[in-house]
């Protein structure tokens, strides 16, 4: 199977970029300067017409959004790897419900509050104060299910853990901080530290 990955360092490529490396996945990479416009060009638009990365090319068809990447890498390379659940098992159900949590629900209040926060004309401390409520709110959610399982499913480490801590590791950087919430924070840290993690990608 020929994979080529598009990227670029410390974007919404990256947990991609830590996926496969946690999978131990073969794949090319391309590195898609999104600095210098390098998303724009007809070649490029011609795979992701959207003009972002991440997009991973399998076998010649591109797969573009981030959520859709990880749960084909999951689904192709999880199950055997024993980093993704099964098909027809409670834990897949649970897997899909929170990988879409992650990137549809919580990057949603994400995106509010780091556009309410930063500097220009959208900036609003009203709006900015709501959307970090909405996220505590979601973080509660989330304390519950950590406090009463170590991981995001089953009894031991899965993709779901990168996808989550992912998205919530990224939203402490836009205000969504973690602090009230001792058991994510707990297992935030253990996520980010694994090896797959780490590096500039
Ligand atoms: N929802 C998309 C978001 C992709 C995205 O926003 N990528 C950014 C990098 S963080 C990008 O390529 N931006 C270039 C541009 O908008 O011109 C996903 O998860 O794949």
């Amino acid at each position: 199977m020929s994979l080529v990955f598009y990227w670029h360092p410390m974007s919404s490529a990256t947990p991609i970029a830590c996926a496969l490396a946690e999978l131990g996945v073969a794949h090319d990479r391309v590195r898609i300067d999104i600095r210098n416009g390098e998303q724009r060009t007809p070649e490029y638009l011609a795979i992701n017409p959207n003009g972002k990365v991440p997009c991973l090319v399998v076998d010649g068809t591109p797969i573009f959004e981030g959520l859709a990447i990880h749960l084909w890498l999951g689904d192709r390379f999880g199950v055997a790897r024993g980093l993704w659940p099964a098909a027809d098992t409670p834990e897949r159900l649970q897997a899909l419900s929170w990988c879409a949590w992650a990137y549809v629900t919580y990057m949603a209040v994400i995106g509010r509050l780091r556009a309410a926060s930063m500097e220009g004309p959208q900036q609003d401390a009203g709006h900015a104060a709501i959307a970090a409520d909405d996220a505590r709110q979601l973080l509660d959610v989330l304390e519950a299910r950590l406090s009463a399982q170590a991981w995001m499913v089953g009894e031991s480490y899965s993709l779901v853990d990168l996808v989550v801590a992912q998205v919530v590791g990224y939203g402490t950087y836009v205000g969504a901080v973690v602090d009230g919430h001792p058991a994510v924070s707990a297992w935030l840290a253990k996520v980010v530290a694994r090896p797959a993690m780490q590096g500039e990608v």
